[in-house]
């Protein structure tokens, strides 16, 4: 115990001294064995064109999720997610307000496109929330985030956000295990009374909508990251953890007593199943399945020091569990995870869970490099794993279990992303490190460093360095999907607006009065509001319907309001509401938020609020 707290505290002070001994490797070999012109010609993307495929990467405490293209890693879009962003209006309408339901900000870790058949479908992503057990989906028609769900009794929904095959579930699980149901008992009774969840989010097929499905209650351990399975295990979702001690307080050291922490293995199917037959109970307002008492849902797969990320192979048959805090990487067969479970070939229980005989199911060992945390794999059968300690991505074949190629990147990278990475038939071509550490890439602008990411050519024998771009902060994880996957909306057809109160010319515009209750229609289009005088009195409760009439392409026009921190954004053909009460008397002008024309500058009107005597 003892010698594993000093090898800990050596690892805790190795990033600097690795990265500085990269650092100085990779100026020496000029960052690449390439030559720069050749990596710069195959990421150009000449004026006026686009790029091959979309890069969505988390944005983590930002609450955002950001699109780059790919090859010229450009960032083109920011989706915002959890936290409101007047660059779209998004968070300032009545509409978006209530589905931030009043915070500000997330923890965007884990993006996962949708997939048909086990393959990105290019109809929405789905997000995770790590601070406020939450997931939202973004639809990719028109890249707007359409919900955002509470998982009740999930504290820390970091192991998130997994879809099935067909896009039936979202897998989470909890980061932080707490007591369930919201309810209140002290840290010292972390063992007893404090519970981890797994839990799977019902996604309707045809609309995308989320709803609380089943839940499973887990012994009180740090649930990490996870994946789903694929082929012969897409029944399967399996996640790491960590503090199998069930340990409170500095769990840097209480955490880590243990040689070995333990991965889930969880039948999505099976639940559903129990559910169904009512064998769940309802915790929290969710089905939850307690496994002690129903057995065949959950199993338990030792795994060795620490691990971070667990990335099932695109056919399937292996799950590749990182063992942060040891140079490799712990392969296991889902077949021989299959015989186990029906030979009962067992090692012991956890809160009533069976703990699979590590010795029967782990097939082989990959010796990757120092402090692996991601696995992606491409179409080729190869798997590239994220060394954070090394600052490198090692690739390696499947089957063969060896270590192939290593390329450094700058530095300490966490999540990696393969074109296509998490789809049953990976697109390969290129992998995005996403480095935590920047140091000196970037010019200084102070003690935030600009986060970077770098661009790997992976179709050779040796990867190829070929970009290196700023990442908004802070990156997780990200997908890439084919260009061609999606052809999103330019405007909203008028025929799909269903706001109660679009009104498709200005004379329809109106201002009706009860009592203290003002609503407005506007009208919006090249380059006027109507009406463009709104008179109210002190104290009234205004709210104001706008609609763009454009249909145009890009012809947005926004609704800025001086001193009353509104700024809506209308797209062509949308609608928007905005409620708010006229606090103060005085004049404030409003304008068009967003350049729409050589008159946009005209584009202006007045609230005016008279003093209540
Ligand atoms: Cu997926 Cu960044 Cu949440 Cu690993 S975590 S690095
Ligand atoms: Cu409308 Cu500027």
């Amino acid at each position: 115990m003892k010698k594993r707290f000093k090898l800990l505290a050596a690892l805790a002070v190795v990033p600097g001294v690795i990265a500085l001994g990269i650092n100085q490797k990779v100026i020496a070999q000029g960052g690449d064995a390439r030559t720069a012109k050749d990596a710069a010609e195959r990421t150009f993307v000449p004026p006026g064109k686009t790029d091959d495929y979309y890069l969505f990467y988390s944005g983590g405490h930002s609450g955002q999720v950001f699109v780059a293209g790919i090859p010229s890693m450009r960032h083109i879009s920011t989706i915002p997610v959890f936290t409101p962003y007047p660059g779209t209006g998004y968070g300032y309408d009545d509409e978006s307000k209530a589905m931030l339901g009043g915070m500000t900000w997330g923890d965007v870790h884990h993006p996962a496109l949708s997939k048909t058949k086990g393959d990105y479908d290019g109809r929405w992503l789905f997000v995770n929330d790590n601070a406020n057990n939450r997931v939202a989906r973004i639809d990719l028609r028109d890249f707007k985030t359409k919900q955002i769900l509470k998982l009740p009794n999930v504290s820390g929904n970091h192991g998130s956000s997994f879809v099935t095959d067909n896009t039936e579930y979202i897998l989470s699980a909890s980061r932080f295990s707490a007591p369930l149901a919201g309810k209140y008992a002290p840290v010292s009774e972390y063992g007893k009374s404090y519970s981890g969840v797994v839990a799977g989010v019902k996604v309707d097929a045809k609309s995308g909508k989320m709803s609380n499905g089943f839940q499973v209650k887990m012994p009180p351990f740090n649930y990490d990251l996870g994946s789903v399975g694929k082929g012969p295990s897409k029944d399967w979702a399996f996640w790491t953890s960590y503090n199998a001690e069930r340990a409170t307080g500095r769990l840097e050291v209480t955490a880590s007593q243990k040689p070995m922490d333990y991965i889930v293995a969880c039948n999505w199917k099976a639940a559903e199943k129990a559910v169904k037959e009512g064998k769940a109970d309802t915790v929290g307002g969710v089905k939850v399945i307690d496994p002690a008492k129903v057995p065949g849902v959950v199993y338990l797969i030792p795994c060795p020091s620490s691990p971070h990320g667990v990335d099932v192979t695109p056919d399937g048959k292996y799950m590749a569990g990182a063992g942060k805090l040891a140079p490799l990487v712990t392969i296991y067969d889902f077949e021989k995870m299959q015989q186990a479970i029906a030979k009962k070939d067992f090692q012991g229980k956890e809160d009533g869970i069976p703990v699979l005989n590590f010795a029967s199911v782990k097939t082989a060992e990959v010796p990757v490099g120092l402090g692996p945390l991601h696995t992606e794999y491409d179409d080729q059968g190869y798997g590239y794993t994220s060394l954070y300690l090394e600052s490198a991505v090692a690739k390696w074949k499947i089957g063969d279990w060896k270590v192939v190629d290593k390329i450094p990147v700058a530095y300490n990278v966490g999540h990696l992303v393969v074109a296509g990475g998490n789809a049953a038939n990976p697109y390969g071509k290129y992998m995005v490190a996403m480095n935590k550490l920047s140091k000196g890439r970037h010019l200084s602008v102070g003690p935030s460093q600009p986060e970077s990411s770098t661009l790997v050519d992976i179709t050779g024998n040796k990867m190829t360095a070929l970009y290196e771009a700023f990442t908004e902060p802070e990156p997780h994880a990200a997908q890439i999907l084919k260009a061609d996957k999606i052809k999103p909306i330019e405007v909203y057809p008028k025929s799909e607006n269903h706001h109660p109160k679009a009104i498709w010319k200005a004379s329809d515009s109106k201002i009706t009065r009860k009592g203290k209750n003002v609503e407005i229609t506007m009208y919006a289009i090249r380059s006027y509001f109507t009406p463009l005088e709104l008179n109210v009195n002190e104290g009234d409760k205004v709210t104001l319907h706008i609609t763009n009439g454009e249909q145009t392409r890009d012809e947005i026009h926004g609704f800025g309001l001086a001193d009353h921190d509104i700024n809506v954004v209308i797209d062509p053909g949308e609608t928007k509401t905005v409620t708010f009460v006229a606090k103060k008397a005085g004049v404030y002008p409003f304008y068009c938020t967003n350049f729409c024309s050589a008159l946009h500058q005209e584009m202006q009107g007045y609230l005016t609020v008279k003093p209540r005597k």
